[in-house]
């Protein structure tokens, strides 16, 4: 298997001497990917984070290393060099500022310009033709996948389709997941190079979304857009002479890894006294931050007796600090829990506690564990794999569960409480709800949840999606979530 994705699974840096090390990089796409590509002795394509200069090697991996990514050997490392200004326009300027909000459905925030899609169709064909190196570089004798991942990266399947079709390329199946929500026709149809995007993503035998809703905004797209013969009931749309297969796989977690860091991790995170609210989130504006805080202020405002027995903890770590929506939306946030704890504030207690920064997995899972309700109200999301995380860290005195329903997880977590995160008043009721469930109904909740999640772990979710893509064969024929 090749893997393509927009970064290599460990960050290099340049020391001293200039020679370079590896430097190991948490994340869900690593965590499921890099133990199959190390098994299965394939390769992985990534962009290098770091100009490699000539005669500069990627240094050799760690076959004793416990993790996946540093195992892999050099000549399973496939980077990709860009530079610098056009991986600024790629990067920051067409995938973060044009992508991201138009495919969630947000296209007030979308800036489109001429010279950044530019950009990121160079940075597509770099990366296509780098793949089109590592295929021809795989033993021909057996079968062959290219997986390729996300938003950052649509381009790659028809680049890599035309150089096959041209000759020159060995058999090989390519497939493509995406990450993120595919929006409706009528939102999709304003990014200005709507039609190059679907083309190129038809480029693939197989093309996976988390959820049906997405797969099905798809074949609208290609319907509409392009005119394409679409089989809306067996997902299929039939482009080029070839027929595309288009299906749902809701992502997993590593399930039985999240469970074991949080009966390892350190003892109470927080004043047994207090009650833990907690809300996980890479700081942007898709995960309804800034209305979560106002929902719980609403909280204190309508059910006081909360007040200094319920504390709010906010984890987020810095994302995009380049982008100034992003600058923004961290100086709004300050002034907001500034304001809310400087309103409601005793000697002895604040509402908000509140962390900026990068956490490691393990005191993650402390405050997984410890925590009475888990706030997840993202505006949109793709799948939200901090639901999920909550749900395997859960095995003391359960909590509860809140979900916005506009995320993916929302559509399979069935027993968490949903709620509109736009609205405060529901969204204060709702907390108020969750704290004061009683044991036996968190109980099930918890435990139907735990169930399902265990079931359809991240393993399961690679292996689901290679079996539909004919590489592996089929080890659980009853595959669907309840
Ligand atoms: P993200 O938008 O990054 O992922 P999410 O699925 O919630 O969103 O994953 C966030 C990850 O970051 C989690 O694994 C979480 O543990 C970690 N994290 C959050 N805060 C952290 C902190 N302070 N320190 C360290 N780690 C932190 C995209 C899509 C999602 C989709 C995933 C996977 O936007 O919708 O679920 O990919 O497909």
């Amino acid at each position: 298997m090749i893997v393509v994705a927009n970064r290599l699974p460990f960050v290099l840096k340049q020391n001293e001497n200039g020679t370079l090390s590896r430097q190991s990089s948490a994340g869900g796409l690593v965590t499921a990917m890099a133990p199959i590509v190390c098994d299965s002795d394939g390769i992985w394509v990534g962009w290098a984070a770091i100009p490699i200069e000539p005669g500069q090697e990627i240094p050799e991996g760690n076959p004793d290393s416990s993790i996946p990514g540093e195992r892999l050997k050099r000549s399973q490392i496939r980077p990709v060099n860009i530079d610098v200004d056009v991986f600024d326009e790629y990067y920051n300027g067409c995938c973060n500022t044009a992508f991201w909000p138009m495919f969630h459905s947000m296209p007030d925030r979308a800036v489109f310009k001429r010279e950044n899609w530019k950009s990121y169709s160079l940075v597509n064909r770099q990366f296509a033709e780098e793949t089109a190196r590592a295929v021809s570089s795989c033993d021909t004798t057996k079968p062959l996948l290219v997986w390729i991942h996300d938003y950052h990266l649509t381009l790659v399947p028809g680049h890599l389709r035309q150089m096959a079709d041209e000759g020159g390329l060995r058999r090989f199946k390519i497939a493509f997941f995406l990450h993120i929500p595919f929006p409706s026709w009528d939102i999709f149809r304003l990014f200005p190079w709507d039609d190059e995007i679907l083309i190129g993503m038809l480029g693939c035998d197989l093309i996976g979304f988390h959820v049906e809703g997405y797969a099905e905004n798809f074949l609208e797209c290609c319907q509409k857009r392009l005119g394409l013969v679409v089989d809306r009931e067996r997902k299929l749309v039939q482009h080029d002479g070839r027929t595309v297969v288009v299906q749902a796989f809701p992502i997993g977690v590593p399930f039985k890894q999240f469970e074991e860091m949080a009966k390892c991790a350190d003892a109470e995170t927080v004043d047994p006294s207090l009650k833990l609210v907690l809300g996980v989130d890479r700081l942007d504006y898709t995960k309804g931050i800034i209305h979560r805080v106002r929902g719980f202020e609403k909280l204190l405002d309508t059910y006081p007796e909360h007040r200094e027995s319920v504390v709010l903890l906010q984890v987020a770590v810095p994302s995009r600090t380049d982008v100034q929506e992003y600058q923004e939306l961290k100086d709004e946030l300050d002034r907001e829990i500034g304001r809310i704890n400087g309103r409601f504030s005793t000697t002895r207690w604040s509402p908000i506690r509140y962390i900026y920064r990068f956490m490691k997995q393990e005191e993650l899972c402390a405050f997984y564990r410890d925590a009475s309700v888990a706030l997840v109200t993202p505006i949109r999301d793709g799948m939200n794999l901090v639901a999920k995380e909550f749900v395997a860290c859960q095995m003391k005195e359960p909590g509860v569960l809140i979900l916005s329903p506009f995320t993916g997880a929302g559509e399979t977590m069935h027993e968490a409480l949903l709620v509109n995160p736009l609205e405060e008043t529901g969204l204060a009721d709702t907390i108020h709800r969750a704290l004061t469930m009683p044991l036996d109904e968190r109980e099930l909740r918890m435990s139907a949840l735990r169930r399902r999640e265990r079931t359809y772990d991240v393993h399961k979710w690679v292996q689901s999606f290679l079996c539909a893509t004919g590489t592996v064969e089929n080890d659980d024929r009853d595959s669907h979530l309840e």
